[in-house]
C-alpha cells in the first residue's frame, strides 16, 4: 500500500511537556517519524509519496472556526509579545467559569486546551497542515486511485483533539477529518477504530451525537490513564448517536490475548453496523516497552492486530497516531500494515 509522508513535520518540534509534575523532554518527537519511514522503506512496504495540498475546508467541517483561526495565528500573537519559548497554557476555564472567548494569549492557550500536552512552536501550524495534507492525500489513494488501503504518517497525531480544542500532542483531528471527507464524498456509514493506547477523546466528542459514524476505541481504562475524563464503557453517544460509540477501557497490564479479544467484539459492532469505509487511528503505543503506556502487546501482536482488521473486508484508511519506544514503533506500525495485507 501506499505511504503518504511530509518532511514538514519537522518543523514541529516542542521543548516540553509535564509528567509526573516535572517539565520532561517531548516524547512525541521528529524521529518517530523517521523510524517508521525507516522501517516502510526496509520492508518493501510500497509508494512513499508527498502529500497534496487541501487547504482548510475539509478541517472546518469538524471543528470550529475559531479554533481553527486560533492555531493559524497563535504564535504570530505569541511572538509579537517578545516570547520565543512554545506555547503552553496555565490557565483553563473549568465548570462554572464563563467560555466567552478571550483575546489575551495567555488566556486563548487555556481556552483552547484540554491539557499542556500540545505546546505551539514557530512551526507548528505548517506541520499541523502537513499531516492533514497526509490523511486526505492518503484517502485519495481510496476514493480516487480506488485502493484498497493507505497509510498516513501523521505528525502531530490528531485523536485527543475535539471540535474547539487540541491536546495530548493533537491540534487537528485527522482521523475524524477522513471520516467526515469520506462521507461528504459519498459513503453512507463510515467506522473509526482506535487502536492508540489513549481514549479517542477527540474523535469520540465530534461523533459522539451522530449515526452515520461509529466510533469504536480500545484504550488504558481511563479511571487510571489519560485522558481520564472520556473514554468509559458507558460512553454510548446520544441522541440519534446512541449505540454508535463503542468504548474497551482495559486495565494496566492488558496483554494481546485479552486486548485481541476486545478488538473482535468491535469488528462484531462494525460488522453489524454495516460501514463503506473504514479510519483507523493507528497508535502502537500499547507495545510493553511504550515509555508512558501500561499495555504489554509484543511486536508479533501486531500482525496479527492487522490481519484481524483486514478480515473486515472495508476499504482502510491508517492514520497514524501515538507509539513512543524507539525505533519498535516502526517495527509495530509496519507490522500491522503487513499483517492488513496478509504478507505476514
Ligand atoms: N504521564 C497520543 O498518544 N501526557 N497522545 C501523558 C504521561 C499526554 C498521548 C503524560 C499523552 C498524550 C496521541
Ligand atoms: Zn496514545
Amino acid at each position: 500500500m501506499w505511504t503518504i509522508y511530509s518532511e514538514d513535520h519537522r518543523l514541529h518540534r516542542p521543548r516540553y511537556e509535564l509528567m509526573d509534575g516535572e517539565l520532561v523532554p517531548v516524547f512525541e518527537k521528529p524521529e518517530r517519524a523517521d523510524w517508521v519511514l525507516e522501517r516502510v522503506k526496509a520492508r518493501g512496504l510500497g509508494e512513499i509519496a508527498a502529500p497534496r495540498r487541501h487547504g482548510l475546508d475539509a478541517a472546518l467541517r469538524v471543528h470550529a472556526d475559531h479554533y481553527v483561526d486560533y492555531l493559524a495565528h497563535a504564535w504570530r500573537d505569541w511572538a509579537a509579545l517578545g516570547r520565543s519559548h512554545d506555547i503552553m497554557p496555565y490557565c483553563y476555564p473549568v465548570r462554572g467559569m464563563g467560555q466567552r472567548r478571550p483575546t489575551d494569549p495567555d488566556a486563548r492557550a487555556g481556552f483552547y486546551a484540554m491539557d499542556s500536552a500540545a505546546p505551539i512552536m514557530a512551526g507548528s501550524w505548517q506541520a499541523i497542515q502537513s499531516s492533514l495534507d497526509c490523511a486526505l492525500s492518503a484517502l485519495e489513494r481510496i476514493t480516487e486511485a480506488r485502493e484498497r488501503a493507505a497509510f498516513a504518517v501523521c505528525r502531530p497525531p490528531g485523536h485527543h483533539a475535539g471540535h474547539d480544542y487540541l491536546g495530548g500532542y493533537c491540534y487537528l483531528n485527522n482521523a475524524a477529518i477522513a471520516a467526515q471527507q469520506l462521507r461528504d464524498k459519498g459513503a453512507s456509514r463510515v467506522v473509526v477504530l482506535d487502536v492508540d493506547y489513549h481514549h479517542g477523546n477527540g474523535t469520540q466528542q465530534l461523533f459522539y451525537a451522530r449515526s452515520d459514524v461509529l466510533f469504536v476505541s480500545i484504550h488504558g481504562d481511563p479511571g487510571v490513564e489519560y485522558p481520564f475524563f472520556a473514554g468509559h464503557a458507558d460512553e454510548t453517544g446520544v441522541g440519534e448517536g446512541l449505540g454508535y460509540n463503542l468504548n474497551f477501557p482495559l486495565p494496566h497490564g492488558t496483554g494481546f490475548t485479552q486486548w485481541h479479544a476486545a478488538l473482535q467484539a468491535g469488528c462484531r459492532a462494525i460488522e453489524r453496523f454495516g460501514a463503506d469505509a473504514l479510519v483507523v487511528s493507528l497508535g502502537v503505543d500499547t507495545y510493553q516497552d511504550d515509555p508512558i503506556s501500561q499495555f504489554k502487546l509484543a511486536s508479533p501482536d501486531y500482525l496479527r492486530m492487522g490481519e484481524t482488521i483486514a478480515a473486515l473486508g472495508l476499504p482502510t484508511l491508517f492514520v497514524m497516531e501515538g507509539g513512543y519506544a524507539v525505533d519498535e514503533i516502526g517495527v509495530n506500525m509496519v507490522n500491522v500494515l503487513e499483517g492488513f495485507e496478509g504478507r505476514a
